[in-house]
């Protein structure tokens, strides 16, 4: 059997297990590793400039492919900056690996230089935690904490290693398990077949059915089947901001996103319905409003692969605890066997109701004569000028929720944005770690000028990695989403919510060695963002004025019921 050292054991352990890039920054108690890293060629890693980043990147990496991916930061600082990535995760359900160094063991506990406790600080914010005890665990703590991020509910798992462990003098057989054997750790596989039968059946009786669906029908795979499976009961399809891409934006049948910032005529759907069926999403406070008003006349199905998930804040009348593909899979092949059929009379009525609920108000903004530009507006020409096609990331705020509302995604794991955490400065990096691996595809970050801010430094990775992304900065000089609520709850008291002095950013790409473009009226839009688009292997920012004014609708009424919403700055239903 081969002998390695620690610090070897751990990039083989990842070459082993297919990985390809990690993001990462170096520091004393990781330059061993480090070291291990120069002697081979099978892992890259790539040097972002704020740890933060690092994790974002791998983040992103796994929303978009469903695999893990992993960070390699150093002790103390190194690994408290990541913290806040690996909480973003874990918030969203992402599998994730994070490898972070530690002072030598006999230290530990000592206060020694750049010594924190990082299993008790990421504790509440990981799935799992492992410290090397002894170098010849490595490759099995590896394998495991690959299969337990990206097994059952998926999420982020730190391995923290003291320096000692990877000793390059210090060699031990080094052998990668195949397989994982954990007692304690027994994800499920598939759903109660007695539930998932009363389910369909109770599917079948349906009149005003809605299909509320998460990020666990992305997360899970489950897109296909799902959409399958609506088709066949010709149900209405809403997706929370966690789950758009998991059922085709396009498609009739999709009602949009429901909840805090969702459609007119989903929440007024999930509202008036008597059956909702629920697939990998977690009834979240931005999806129900008030709990205790939350669809008075409904029976719930909940299907979801973590059973912690169900009935947390809203009682589900059939829980079902499994993998949203495969219980999804046997609806559909009940619902074919069965001789009972969906309503059609009652189900046709209930589309003319959701019609009309969308012709009144579906996904209207205004605009008027001047050239100042509507965010939305640039949101729409982002998916008219890459098809609907593009990866897109965001940050977090207005921005945000235009692009979720107007850009339409027709296929999973092409968006990918910070549903839980909301973590500003998460879009940028995210665009990375998806172009790093998607070089061909395109990528566009949406971003407000408070958000990119945080994480800006980036631009040096870019030029560094070559990663050409699309960077549209909705600039509405302001905290826009802090001003919105700061002119709905506080009598327009903007405090700390305008950013003065920001800098010329096109000016500052250019220092970065990037595209900059300023766009300040509609009737240049298109073009620039064309011409942004054609420079395939340049960085482009585009710094896009917005109205600085405009707000997000519709906004449900805090404490209300799902249908109690603010639709413009002077309508309420
Ligand atoms: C790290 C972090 N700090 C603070 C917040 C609170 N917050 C939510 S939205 C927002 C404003 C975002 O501003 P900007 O990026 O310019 O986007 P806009 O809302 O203007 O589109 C803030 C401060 C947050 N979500 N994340």
């Amino acid at each position: 059997m081969e002998l390695l050292s620690g610090a070897e054991m751990v990039v083989r352990a990842l070459r082993d297990e297919g990985v390809k890039y990690i993001y990462g920054y170096p520091g004393g108690s990781l330059l061993h590793v480090y070291d291990a890293l120069f002697q081979q060629e099978d892992v890259q890693h790539v040097l972002v400039r704020h740890e933060q980043a690092a994790t974002h990147m791998a983040d992103a990496y796994a929303r978009a492919t469903g695999k893990a991916g992993v960070a390699l930061v150093t002790s103390g600082p190194g690994a408290t900056n990541a913290v806040t990535g690996i909480a973003t995760a874990f918030t969203d359900s992402i599998p994730m690996v994070v490898i972070t160094g530690q002072v030598m063991s006999h230290l530990i506990g000592e206060d020694a230089f750049q010594e924190t406790d990082m299993l008790g600080i990421s504790r509440p914010v990981v799935k799992h935690n492992f410290s090397v005890q002894r170098p010849e665990d490595i490759p099995a703590i590896v394998r495991k904490a690959f299969h337990i991020a990206e097994s059952g509910r998926p999420g982020p798992v730190v391995i923290d290693v003291p320096k000692d462990m990877t000793t390059p003098t210090e060699r031990y057989p080094y052998e990668y398990p195949k397989q994982v054997k954990m007692r304690s750790y027994t994800p499920i596989t598939r759903g109660h077949s007695g539930q998932i039968k009363k389910a369909t059946d109770l599917l079948l009786t349906a009149k005003r059915p809605v299909i509320y669906t998460g990020g666990g029908v992305i997360l899970g795979g489950a897109s296909d089947e799902l959409t399958e499976l609506s088709r066949m009961l010709n149900f209405p399809v809403t997706n929370t901001l966690m789950g758009l891409g998991g059922f085709p934006g396009t498609d009739r049948q999709f009602i949009g996103m429901l909840g805090m910032h969702g459609s007119y005529e989903a929440n007024m759907a999930m509202h008036h319905a008597d059956l909702i069926l629920a697939v990998g999403a977690r009834f979240d406070d931005r999806v129900t409003n008030a709990t205790d008003k939350f669809c008075p006349t409904a029976k719930i199905i909940h299907i979801d692969i973590d059973p912690a998930s169900i009935s947390k804040t809203v009682q589900a009348d059939i829980p079902i605890v499994g993998p949203a593909k495969v219980v999804l899979e046997e609806m559909i092949q009940l619902v074919k066997g069965s001789k009972k059929q969906p309503d059609t009379a009652a189900i046709q009525s209930w589309w003319q109701q959701i019609d009309e609920w969308r012709q009144r108000h579906g996904g209207r903004f205004r605009t008027d004569d001047s050239d100042l530009m509507k965010p939305q507006q640039v949101i729409e020409m982002l998916s008219k000028v890459t098809n609907g096609d593009a990866f897109v990331t965001s940050d977090v705020g207005q921005h945000q929720m235009f692009a979720a509302q107007y850009y339409k995604f027709n296929k999973p794991n092409r968006w990918i944005n910070s549903g839980g955490l909301g973590t500003m400065g998460f879009g940028f990096p995210a665009a990375m770690g998806v172009k790093m691996n998607f070089p061909d595809a395109d990528v566009a970050c949406v971003t407000g000028e408070g958000s990119i801010q945080m994480n800006i430094q980036e631009l040096s990775t870019c030029k560094q990695y070559d990663l050409p992304v699309k960077i549209l900065c909705l600039n509405n000089q302001s905290l826009g989403m802090v001003r919105q609520w700061q002119d709905m709850n506080y009598e327009s008291r903007h405090s700390q919510s305008y950013m003065k002095s920001l800098p010329d950013f096109v000016k500052l790409v250019e220092a970065y060695g990037h595209v900059g473009m300023k766009v300040e009226k509609y009737s240049d839009l298109e073009g620039a963002m064309r011409e942004a688009f054609a420079l395939k292997d340049r960085l482009v920012f585009m710094d896009i004025a917005v109205d600085p004014f405009e707000h997000v609708y519709p906004m449900q009424v805090p404490r209300g019921a799902m249908r109690d919403m603010w639709l413009s700055k002077t309508e309420r239903t």
